[in-house]
């Protein structure tokens, strides 16, 4: 069989496999990218559900390490819809020729790594081997499409999409009987322009969300020209002064218990009105502090039950857990859709879904005949794209096995046993609770250091140590337990998928965390071991 052999492979031409293939290019090592998609894009190459869009303004989520791209780069609205950011990523592909070394339509299923030779022997889904010296794992935070396993699924007479796998052609909506499970972001932005296509669209909750309006709008000229005029330093605050959060507009420095209820509820009115994710910046604790964070809970219920016309359904849309614990959503008209004659509720809660007929849903309480099953039922976030390749490490071990229990490794990066592999936004790394493009730059600029300096220092290999790895866990278990992201199920757990060990993955805190991997550098790798 056809063997492919390079310095480095790189899984996944997503936003981190592109900027990495641009890195390693620049160090002069031949690589390869594979990815399993058509196209570039990653996340914005398969979320093609109808209103996918980022919630994270388009200024700040886009690639920072050139500058003519990024001054020359013009986005509409204040968050970028899936097509413009997918234009964008195709763009940057053309425009830094990487489409040469990106090999599409081909997943990679295996990865073991050969002791004798220090090289990775991947295998991919059209057969033939590839190997390199180094393996980085570009393969997403939020990837692996959660599919639930609902008895009679395979009998039913419609057609049934999960959001992350929704057809490139579209689909025509107009007319039909809808279902959507699920209400995370991707159930939240769909259902409302579901609902104006739809003739009935019934949306099955599992739980309910603490959504706030993202306020889309077109962008501000002034306000981009003036950001343009010093990109990089609006670049530098967000990264480090705001803590890479999903927003650039930094939290008040104040907690809820400091400030008069009057006073709050103008700073949370004051907040509502700016939109997306500054919301929850209206109190600079909401995350550890109970007193602020039901005041701002308290205050998004009191707005759902005055959007909402039926109270009843009010009441079902309203969350009893704490807010900002699980993955904060925003939305563009989403309370206002149940207002809607043809939109319904169905609380999961209390009615579960026993099974899929032919006709449509069946709860514990009622068949809904539906054309379409739309599952906005989420990802295997964090491990789920990892583990489901077949990768082995020393002595044949499964990076499955290995993560049993949950993911170790050491600073959301290596993992011990696993040489010269890397990953980009692993769990134990700032990741989803960051603008991703930030976090990414960042893992991107040091596995490229890394493998500069193992390249310019003749080390042919590089590997977390095991005592370093359980230290870097235990401090990423110490840091969350300190939060209120521990106090609800979340799929920052693994909740969402049964079966799933339940740990913290993503590392709070990205300013600390961007010093601990400069202090490691600067100590020689300290915690890694270099041979
Ligand atoms: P999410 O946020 O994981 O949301 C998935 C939703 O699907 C959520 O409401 C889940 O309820 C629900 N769900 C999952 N499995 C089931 C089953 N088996 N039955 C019923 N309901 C279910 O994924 P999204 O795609 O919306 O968003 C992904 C990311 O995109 C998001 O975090 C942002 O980063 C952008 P649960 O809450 O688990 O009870």
């Amino acid at each position: 069989m056809k063997s492919e052999n390079f310095d480095v492979i790189i899984v996944g031409a997503g936003i981190s496999g592109l900027y990495m293939l641009y890195r390693m290019r620049a160090l002069g090592l031949s690589s390869q990218v594979i990815e399993a998609g058509g196209g570039v894009g990653g996340t914005w190459y398969w979320n093609r559900y109808p209103g996918a869009r980022c919630d994270t303004d388009t200024i700040e989520y886009s690639y920072s390490f050139d500058e003519a791209l990024q001054q020359e780069w013009e986005w509409p609205e204040r968050y970028p819809t899936q097509p413009e950011i997918l234009h964008y990523l195709n763009h940057v592909a053309d425009r830094f020729d990487l489409r040469k070394d990106i090999s599409f339509n081909r997943r990679v299923e295996s990865a073991a790594f050969d002791e004798k030779s220090g090289r990775w022997q991947v295998g991919t889904d059209g057969g033939g081997w590839l190997s390199a010296r180094f393996l980085i794992m570009a393969t997403g935070s939020i990837s692996a499409p959660n599919i639930p396993e609902i008895d009679g699924m395979e009998s039913f007479r419609g057609a049934i999409h999960h959001t992350a796998r929704w057809p490139h052609e579209g689909l025509d909506l107009i007319g039909k009987r809808v279902a959507v499970i699920g209400t995370g972001s991707s159930g939240v932005q769909a259902i409302p322009v579901i609902a104006e296509q739809a003739t009935q669209l019934t949306v099955f909750q599992r739980s309910p969300q603490w959504s706030v309006p993202a306020h889309n709008r077109p962008v501000d000229p002034d306000f981009v020209a003036e950001i343009k005029a010093d990109y990089a330093g609006f670049r530098a605050r967000n990264r480090l002064e705001s803590g890479a959060q999903l927003s650039h507009i930094p939290a008040n420095d104040f907690s809820a218990a400091e400030i008069s209820e009057e006073e709050r509820q103008r700073v949370l009115e004051e907040r509502w009105q700016l939109g997306g994710f500054p919301f929850f910046g209206a109190f600079n604790d909401i995350t550890v502090s109970h007193e602020s964070n039901k005041a701002t809970a308290d205050f998004v219920r009191d707005k759902i039950h005055a959007i909402v016309d039926d109270s009843l359904v009010a009441e079902m849309l309203t969350p009893d857990y704490t807010i900002h614990c699980k993955r904060p959503v925003l939305d563009s008209g989403y309370f206002e859709s149940y207002n809607r004659p043809n939109v319904s509720l169905v609380d999961l809660k209390t009615t579960p879904i026993q099974a899929i007929t032919p006709a449509g849903i069946r709860t514990s309480e009622a068949d809904y005949d539906v054309d379409i099953i739309v599952l906005a039922t989420g990802f295997d976030n964090m491990t789920g794209a990892l583990l489901r390749i077949d990768i082995r490490g020393r002595g044949g071990l499964l990076l499955r096995e290995k993560w049993a229990e949950g993911p170790v490794n050491y600073l959301g990066l290596q993992v011990s046993g696993f040489p010269n592999l890397f990953t980009i936004t692993g769990p134990g790394s700032p990741s989803v609770l960051t603008n991703m493009m930030v976090a990414i730059e960042q893992h991107v600029e040091w596995v490229t250091d890394c493998i500069n300096f193992m390249v310019s220092n003749d080390h042919a290999i590089i590997e977390a140590a095991e005592d370093a790895q359980v230290e870097w866990v235990a401090h990423v278990n110490e840091v969350a337990n300190a939060t209120l992201w521990v106090s609800c199920h979340n799929w920052y757990q693994g909740d969402n998928i049964p079966g799933k060990p339940r740990v913290f993955m993503p590392l709070p805190g990205f300013p600390p965390y961007v010093e601990k991997c400069e202090e490691v550098v600067a100590n020689g790798y300290e915690g890694f071991v270099l041979s």
